[in-house]
């Protein structure tokens, strides 16, 4: 089922979310419902709060060198933790949550992430470049946090500035 994105400034998105307990249907359904979200939107990337349950819960489905996006590359992520990072990287971000607004943020370059599947067996991976980025900007959702807050204090003005005049146009 696809479900509403939850946009900036909306409440919710500061939320902490918490860890996922029971590795079950509801789990399961909502897997699906992030998915169907994800796509219908043109995301790579979406986190559960997004849709406005507070669950440790993301997911990644990046495209490939041909530029599709293959299910079968998709990344179901349950209660991560980064148990190692290094490096920096910049990249030109954006979110379903801060939908026509792209900015620089910089991140660690390589990390190394462990998570549960949907399935409630634990890995432990290593993922560098645009994984590793769409990674950290997903488990930023989880606390609460959006990648506009990462921005210079410039940055930040800029986005406040074209927000307000995307308002205005009633966009
Ligand atoms: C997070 O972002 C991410 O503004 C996922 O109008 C960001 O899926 C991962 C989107 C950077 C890796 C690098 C944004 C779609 C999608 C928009 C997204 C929009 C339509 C963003
Ligand atoms: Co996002």
């Amino acid at each position: 089922m696809i479900r509403e994105v939850l946009v900036y400034p909306n409440k919710l998105l500061r939320e902490t979310s918490k860890d996922v307990t029971h590795f079950d249907a509801h789990l399961h359904t909502l897997l699906q419902d992030m998915y169907d979200t994800m796509i219908c939107r043109e995301g790579i990337g979406l986190a559960a709060i997004q849709i406005g349950v507070p669950l440790n819960v993301l997911i990644i489905n990046l495209v490939n060198e041909d530029g599709a996006q293959l299910s079968e590359n998709l990344y179901e992520i349950i209660n991560p933790v980064i148990v190692e990072k290094d490096g920096l990287t910049i990249y030109q971000e954006g979110c379903l949550s801060v939908p026509g607004y792209y900015d620089e943020v910089e991140r660690a370059a390589h990390i190394k992430l462990r998570y549960f599947d949907r399935n409630g067996e634990q890995h432990e991976e290593e993922f560098t470049d645009l994984m590793a980025i769409a990674v950290q900007h997903e488990m930023d959702h989880l606390k609460g946090r959006l990648f506009i807050e990462k921005l210079s204090y410039l940055k930040r003005k800029k986005f406040e500035k074209e927000w307000k005049k995307k308002q205005k146009a009633g966009k």
